[in-house]
């Protein structure tokens, strides 16, 4: 089969596209480079350069597609707390610019990577699917219009699709230079540093960390799903503390700064529906995953 991974150079997409270049399939990239670079292209795959925001890039990378692999977006809640029209006109606008894409050239089916980061704070309860949604960011405000504007697609126009909700991806290959990249890669580049951590908080705000080999294998079985319209969580069930994290990696010291602004307290994730729908379980532990980032 053929198909389109939006932002396929970046963290998440690189490994989907890679899965599904090992499984035979042939992938065309759309890719802006705004978080990544050309390095991180699959030799394999095909390249349109291209913000999904250019419906002229988006049209020649689209033409003969079988699916679509939704995962370009601007991903920092702090970004988009100082940015909000950047975020929502990415995420939000991008994704409808998709649909459009999608409906013209008659491709059936979207996979799309949405966040947990739209259930805001519920405690330290699992987070099940059926929960009312309550963004706490832009960020996680315009993920969730992308779900809904989805939704709207499959009702009115019969694309199928399947909505992911991922909790904290990480893995080889994720960025620590930025002012806006994950809380693993910035604490194992402080660690090869010697350089103390930051906290920000107390610590004690908990997350569910996925190993991002594990997200793409949930994309490749929900493209083969033959269900439509359902809203998935891609987690690991099980959530940690900062303090917790930060045991495992041994630091020198810990440095405390002020709670960020939009941070969630808690995210864990209930996976029964991608146990149930999708056969998915997560193969490999945040120990394990650790160890193939050092
Ligand atoms: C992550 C994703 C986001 C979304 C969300 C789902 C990234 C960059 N963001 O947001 O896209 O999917 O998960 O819930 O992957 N922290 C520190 N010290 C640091 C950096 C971070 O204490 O040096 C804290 C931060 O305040 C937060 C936690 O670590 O409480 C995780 O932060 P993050 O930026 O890795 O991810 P999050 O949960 O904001």
């Amino acid at each position: 089969m053929k198909y389109l991974v939006t932002g396929g150079a970046g963290f998440i997409g690189s490994f989907v596209t890679a899965k599904l270049i090992e499984n035979g399939h042939s992938v065309t990239i759309i890719d802006d480079f705004s978080s990544s670079t050309k390095e991180t292209v699959h030799p394999k795959a095909t390249l349109v350069e291209g913000s999904i925001l250019d419906p002229a890039a988006l049209k020649k990378a689209i033409q003969g597609i079988d699916g679509v692999f939704h995962l370009a977006a601007e991903v920092s809640v702090p970004a988009s707390m100082k940015n909000p029209q950047k975020t929502l006109q990415v995420n939000a606008l991008g994704t409808l610019r998709i649909l459009e894409a999608m409906k013209s050239q008659k491709v059936d089916k979207i996979v799309y990577s949405s966040t947990s980061a739209v259930y805001g704070d519920r405690g330290q309860t699992p987070n099940t699917e059926d929960l009312t949604p309550r963004p706490l960011s832009p960020y996680a405000y315009s993920k969730l219009q992308g779900e809904y504007f989805i939704k709207t697609y499959t009702h009115l126009h019969g694309i199928k699709s399947v909505i992911f909700r991922y909790f904290n991806v990480f893995g080889p290959g994720q960025k620590p230079d930025s002012p806006y990249a994950a809380v693993i890669p910035i604490f194992l580049d402080r660690i090869r540093q010697q350089k103390p951590l930051t906290i920000f908080g107390d610590g004690t705000q908990t997350r569910d960390f996925i190993f991002v080999n594990d997200v793409a294998q949930a994309n490749l079985l929900a493209m083969q799903s033959d269900f439509s319209g359902e809203v998935i969580n891609i987690g690991t069930g099980h959530a940690i503390s900062l303090l917790e994290l930060t045991k495992l990696l041994n630091p020198t010291q810990i440095i405390h700064e002020p709670a960020r602004e939009g941070d969630i307290l808690h995210s864990s994730a209930n996976i029964e529906k991608a146990k149930t729908l999708l056969s998915f379980t997560p193969k490999t532990t945040l120990q394990e995953g650790l160890k193939e980032m050092l």
